[in-house]
């Protein structure tokens, strides 16, 4: 297996990136000597969802999947072709549908994209050799068949996470929905069916030939000047008037959205990363970080045909950015329809973990030091163990930001958890569900707690702006004693493959 130290990557990528960086500023499109990506007319694009994968076969208990990650070229902008990284030849790459404790193998074979890959699938409560370890890497020419229990009913995505170089993976086209439910959702009244639409929320650059631009500003962030939904920029959605089911996910790399319609209705909030909240809640708008998911119905019977509401994006950085990304899609009610869902008063049982039930506090300071990106002063490092929390163990874990210069949504890996506290305040209504990102803001101290477990092991924790996580911000910690080694365990093998 192939490990790369820090400097082999940073040279690869001043090589790999020299191309294609131009010298673009958080500004407005009348920056210094560039024209910006080339002009879409926004909400002229029809919405489109990801493909769904079928199993390539299925026996009693699991369901088995193949994915190629290759290279491919598709149309971001119609007439441009753009080169990308794709699962099996879309961006976003298919959905893959689930039920809750039936198990997947899902074979990412890696035939084309000329570098490595890990694959993470983000919010499933996976052994470690199967979670997507950064350093447990899929060389090209190579396979590695992961097993996944569905263990969780949730909105969950896979992605790249390969170590160093997750942002370009992922900026580069791969990423994609994955989708669990049980019995419990499924017998809710909610929208169902081509009513249960997912939508990735990202933002590209592309140059005035349709390739894609990466410039993270000197390792900060990347802004894209598109923001596209599903693949697609400033889609427009045809809607019945009636309700729908909505699953959310920031799938940026760096940039946070807080959504609102332009009409001023609420959205119905019903889900968060890990699943449904115990009960609905009613926002005006909320804050939607990267590799945060959130669920949400909104009723169109309000509104008679030939209405238009479009999805706001009120989360402008320093009230300067480029033109339109302040809109995301919209919505045009174009016909009736019956309707008989329904959103119920409770959704699943939830409660709050009692913060007497914690047996530690531990804590962990997000920041930048000497241009890298740190955890408590660290970098990530594939020999340290910064938290041993034993199996069962309840834990508060405070995040704190002392910068009023960015913000960071941190993602642990294997548990779902709730949080405590923001600064001292309750967390915001949408937020009270269990989740797996949270949102440390500017200036922020976050208090989250959760469960340990059920695997042994070693597991990643790391800030989901991906340019942060690639420059170093990255930590792991060690469930219980021993378990199976991330790496080692089950490593890729070379191609050819045999039959799934
Ligand atoms: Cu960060």
């Amino acid at each position: 297996m192939t490990r790369f130290t820090r400097r082999d990557v940073l040279k690869f990528g001043a090589i790999a990136g020299g191309s294609l960086l131009l010298p673009l500023g958080l500004q407005k499109r009348s920056y210094a000597g560039n024209a910006g990506s080339p002009n879409v007319t926004r909400f002229s694009l029809p919405f489109r969802s990801a493909p769904v994968l079928n199993p390539v076969r299925s026996d009693a208990t699991t369901d088995y999947y193949q994915i190629r990650v290759n290279k491919t070229r598709v149309n971001i902008i119609p007439g441009l072709s753009t080169e990308v990284f794709s699962y099996n030849g879309t961006v976003p790459g298919p959905t893959i549908k689930q039920r809750k404790d039936r198990q997947s193998v899902v074979r990412f074979v890696n035939d084309s994209i000329g570098t490595p890959t890990s694959t993470h699938l983000h919010g499933m409560a996976s052994l470690p050799q199967y979670d997507g370890y950064a350093e447990d890497l899929i060389p090209p020419g190579y396979y590695k068949d992961y097993i996944y229990p569905n263990n969780r009913a949730a909105t969950l995505w896979y992605h790249d996470h390969a170590i160093h170089r997750t942002a370009r993976n992922v900026y580069q086209g791969l990423a994609a929905t994955y989708i669990v439910q049980d019995d419990l959702e499924l017998g809710l009244p909610l929208p169902k069916g081509a009513y249960d639409v997912s939508l990735m929320i990202q933002d590209v650059i592309l140059s005035p030939n349709g390739s894609l631009v990466y410039d993270d500003d000197g390792q900060d962030s990347l802004m894209g000047d598109i923001i596209t939904v599903n693949g697609v920029p400033w889609p427009r959605m045809e809607v019945a008037n009636r309700k729908y089911r909505f699953r959310v996910l920031n799938g940026s790399l760096s940039r946070s959205y807080r959504l609102a319609l332009s009409n001023g209705s609420k959205f119905t909030m019903i889900g968060t990363d890990a699943g449904l909240m115990g009960s609905p809640v009613e926002v005006a708008n909320f804050r939607l970080g990267m590799a945060e998911r959130y669920e949400f119905v909104i009723d169109f019977s309000k509104y008679p045909v030939g209405t238009k509401i479009v999805l706001q994006n009120l989360s402008l950085p320093n009230n300067e950015d480029y033109d339109n990304t302040g809109v995301v899609m919209r919505f045009d009610v174009v016909r009736q329809e019956p309707d008989d869902s329904s959103v119920p008063s409770t959704l699943r049982p939830y409660s709050v973990i009692p913060t007497s039930s914690a047996v530690r506090t531990r804590e962990f300071r997000y920041e930048r030091s000497n241009g890298l990106w740190v955890i408590n002063g660290k970098v990530w490092d594939v020999n340290r163990i910064d938290a041993n929390p034993q199996v069962g163990d309840v834990e508060i874990w405070r995040l704190y930001n002392n910068s009023g210069g960015w913000f960071h949504p941190i993602h642990v890996h294997l548990i779902d958890a709730q949080i405590i506290d923001r600064n001292g305040r309750a967390p915001f209504p949408y937020e009270r569900g269990f989740k797996d990102v949270f949102y440390v803001g500017e200036n922020e101290s976050v208090r989250v707690i959760g469960k340990f477990g059920p695997h042994t092991g070693k597991y990643m924790s790391h800030c989901h702006n991906s340019v942060h996580e690639d420059h170093d911000m990255m930590n792991q910690f060690q469930v219980g004693t021993g378990g199976p080694d991330p790496v080692t365990a089950a490593p890729a093998r070379s191609l050819p493959a045999p039959p799934l």
